[in-house]
């Protein structure tokens, strides 16, 4: 394999193309580029120019995923696909999902301008909706690609403004019917790779440049409506009180004390959506959305989570004379990835002189899905003080650019260059 290292091209171009990505969505607090959004739409249409630039055929699929394509000179159409995400959190970084669109690009980018050619094509993947934050399901462009669409959910869901998904869809151009006419066959893709931020403090701890993915924690989510009774604040006495915001306290409560008792398998959970109604300050709340949701890498931790919370739940209710109504959202399970292609980024690593780790995933990625699809494999860097989700998110350039170099050097041993 060519020794020349990212650098060598003097072509840093993905830092720079990450400053471009990061002004779609950029606001006071951060980045915000929700799932089927004009600022996701511009970074898609700006990723389609960059890849059309490449020489690259590029196309949308039914569920809005960018999808381009590099020709092999070999017979094979399977292709060596790598991808992640364009979409944010609200009050986002510049890394998280689109570091590893970008990373992509770099690739076929550094084998133009050594006129490499490969014998399998090698395709980019632009994932939709990675993220939960707009509707609450996440990985809904790759669910769409591997056949996972959860089409009653999403019929039902509706972002904080009170916005369909269907009819979010269908202002991006999308028909929401059609979007399960993403899906593709096995024999489409030989492999998956996604390169990522670690998001979290592992790799900067082991003073580590690369993470190699072994498994990846999925989450459990459900939405909860509960309801209690509106009232003046200064005349209901408290023995009267049917206060939704405090029976949603106790559970809150509840999710966190639970998973700190489970101390046998790396498990977490969070309630990070709460909506109150009226939410008035002279009122007792009368209603309180909110989604809870519980990861793990161990199914059977997340499931005995779930079953305690739902006994927990009952009691809290019937105790404050509320009505909860809960809506699962998704019940994804922990994957592993696949063997062979986390060896090939090991020799990668070692070709290359980059010192890795093997390491488990907390946060949810579309490799998750992609694994049902193709053999799949996860390339991390590090994330400085392992802070994501938030404007502070960090890598360091080098950290960066190790990650481009281990990628092409993987992407270049699974699609064969043609010397
Ligand atoms: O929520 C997650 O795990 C990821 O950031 N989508
Ligand atoms: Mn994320
Ligand atoms: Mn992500």
């Amino acid at each position: 394999m060519a020794k020349t290292s990212y650098r060598d091209d003097h072509a840093f171009s993905i830092h720079f193309f990450l400053e471009v990505f990061s002004r779609f969505g950029y606001g006071a607090n951060g980045i915000t580029r929700l799932a089927y959004t004009e600022p996701e739409k511009m970074a898609k249409t700006q990723f389609v120019k960059l890849c059309e630039n490449e020489g690259m055929n590029v196309r949308l699929d039914a569920a809005g995923n960018v999808i381009a394509r590099r020709s092999g000179v070999g017979e094979e159409k399977c292709a060596v696909a790598c991808g992640s995400h364009l979409d944010s959190v609200i009050n986002a970084g510049s890394y998280d999902g689109v570091l590893g669109v970008l990373a992509g690009l770099e690739v076929v980018r550094m084998l133009n301008r050594r006129n490499i050619q490969t014998r399998y094509p090698i395709e980019l993947i632009a994932f939709t909706c990675e993220e939960s934050s707009r509707f609450g399901v996440s990985t809904v462009g790759s669910k769409a690609m591997v056949g996972l669409l959860d089409m009653d959910v999403l019929a039902h869901v509706k972002d904080k403004a009170g916005m369909s998904f269907e009819e979010a869809v269908r202002l991006q151009g999308l028909d929401f019917a059609r979007l399960p006419q993403a899906r593709r066959s096995p024999d489409e893709l030989k492999v998956f790779i996604e390169l990522h931020i670690e998001q979290g403090p592992v790799l900067e701890q082991n003073k580590k440049q690369i993470g190699v993915v072994s498994s990846i924690a999925a989450p459990t989510r459900f939405r909860l409506n509960i309801a209690g009774e509106a009232g003046h604040s200064g005349t209901t006495t408290m023995e009267l009180r049917k206060d939704a915001l405090v029976g949603a306290a106790e559970i809150i409560l509840a999710v966190e004390k639970l998973t700190t008792q489970e101390h046998h398998s790396f498990s977490v959970g969070t309630v990070g959506s709460l909506h109150v109604l009226p939410n008035s300050t002279n009122t007792i709340p009368g209603k309180v959305e909110m989604i809870y949701e519980f990861r793990s890498n161990d199914r059977e931790s997340k499931y005995h989570l779930n079953r305690s919370l739902i006994e927990q739940i009952k009691d809290i209710s019937e105790r404050r004379g509320l009505t909860v109504e809960s809506q699962l959202l998704s019940d994804e399970s922990p994957v592993e990835l696949n063997p062979f292609v986390r060896n090939v980024i090991k020799e990668s690593c070692e070709v290359r002189g980059k010192s890795f780790l093997e390491m488990a995933s907390g946060a949810g990625h579309d490799a998750m899905n992609m694994a049902q699809l193709c053999p799949t494999g996860m390339i991390f860097v590090p994330s400085v003080r392992g802070v994501s989700h938030h404007p502070g998110e960090f890598t360091e350039p080098f950290d960066v650019e190790a990650g481009v170099d281990i990628l092409y050097e993987t992407m270049l041993r699974l699609a064969e260059p043609i010397c």
